[in-house]
């Protein structure tokens, strides 16, 4: 039990609108647990501070948060600004400079959640992405020449250095021992085309599993991957890939364990010299911005594992539970889980199912 220091950023889109109900269950729990403080640094960054300024936060904003123990992220994007430049000027140089190399993404379709797939029964799907953070085609490494000629030539150039490549790959296998579910971790790669840095990956993968022998292990490519989640998605236990991979898979998982909505992610930084970030998997979502319907329980989730993360086992039991309760239960839902409830309203049962 203890005081935390936390900065929240609520980014663009529905981002703030979700964060609001992160910041309700973090205020209940601190209101009701004895000793426990939340300490919250609000930064207003993303698109509109882009808007007014030209950048997506402040010349030294890195260093105003990294203080903090954890970032509580919304989302990040916006309709007329180039995604390149939303991305790349937020989100992206917050993993890089704080070595958050190591993005756990959990896909558990959930009791009283529907799946997309016809027939899969509740409680099938229980997987765990690891996605390497801070690397691979995400690299800001290349560059044009001769722009608008017919010479154009573009180069973007992947980076996998041994040691972000070891570190999420050893992750994904103390994940799996730790959880002792299937006992599997599943490398998703395409190193029949990748020549160089996923043919790397695929040997540091194999030195990794050597240390883990009551693991199996299997390495898929990733096409094959991408069927294999919509057919047998509850085949898969651990999985581990590279950022762009990753990224993709983990929106595929979020669909068929029923919504976008409800998948939650962890930016960790291992070694804990600098903060943790923890945000929904879901973007801005312009489509229903201002309205009031997101569903805020990725967001929820993902407080749970920011408490985890700050050493409050119970209080991300709590809320895990509660997340759990209120999708069982089917009272309170958002439109993309089939129900009318507004975003507050969600946030106002998990609060309630906290306490009872
Ligand atoms: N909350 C996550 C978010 O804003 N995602 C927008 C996005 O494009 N993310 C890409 C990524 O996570 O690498």
């Amino acid at each position: 039990m203890a005081e935390h220091n936390l900065a929240i950023i609520g980014g663009d889109g529905i981002g703030p609108e979700v964060i609001d109900e992160g910041k309700k269950v973090l205020d209940y729990l601190a209101a009701n647990t004895p000793g426990l403080t939340f300490n919250y640094t609000e930064f207003p960054w993303g698109s509109a501070y882009y808007r007014e300024t030209g950048r997506m936060m402040p010349e030294d904003g890195l260093d105003q948060v990294s203080a903090n123990e954890a970032i509580l992220f919304g989302a990040v994007g916006d309709p007329d600004i180039p995604d390149h430049i939303t991305l790349q000027g937020l989100l992206l140089p917050m993993r890089r400079a704080y070595d958050q190399g190591v993005c756990v993404r959990p896909a558990y379709l959930h009791p009283g959640v529907t799946s997309p797939l016809a027939g899969k029964s509740a409680g099938g799907i229980d997987l765990v992405i690891f996605r390497e953070n801070t690397e691979g085609e995400y690299a800001p490494v290349g560059g044009r020449l001769y722009p608008g000629t017919p010479h154009e030539t573009v180069m973007q150039t992947n980076v996998f250095t041994r040691r972000g490549t070891e570190r999420i790959i050893r992750a994904a296998f103390e994940y799996c021992v730790r959880r002792n579910r299937r006992m599997k971790v599943t490398s998703v790669t395409k190193s029949n085309a990748q020549a160089f840095g996923m043919v790397f990956w695929d040997e540091v993968f194999q030195v990794v599993a050597a240390d883990y022998p009551q693991v199996e292990t299997e390495s898929l490519l990733v096409d094959r991957v991408a069927m294999d989640l919509v057919r047998w998605p509850e085949d898969f236990d651990v999985m581990v890939a590279s950022n762009l991979f990753a990224d993709i898979i983990s929106d595929i998982a979020a669909v068929v364990t029923g919504s976008m909505g409800l998948a939650p992610s962890a930016n960790i930084n291992p070694e804990r010299e600098y903060p943790s970030m923890f945000e929904p998997v879901h973007g801005a979502a312009f489509d229903i911005t201002g309205k009031g319907i997101a569903n805020p329980l990725a967001t929820i989730s993902a407080v749970a594992m920011m408490l985890d993360h700050l050493g409050e086992a119970e209080s991300s039991r709590k809320v895990d539970a509660a997340v759990v309760r209120s999708l069982q239960e089917r009272k309170v839902m958002t439109p993309d889980l089939g129900g009318t409830a507004t975003t507050s309203q969600v946030g106002d049962e998990v609060v309630r199912l906290l306490w009872e």
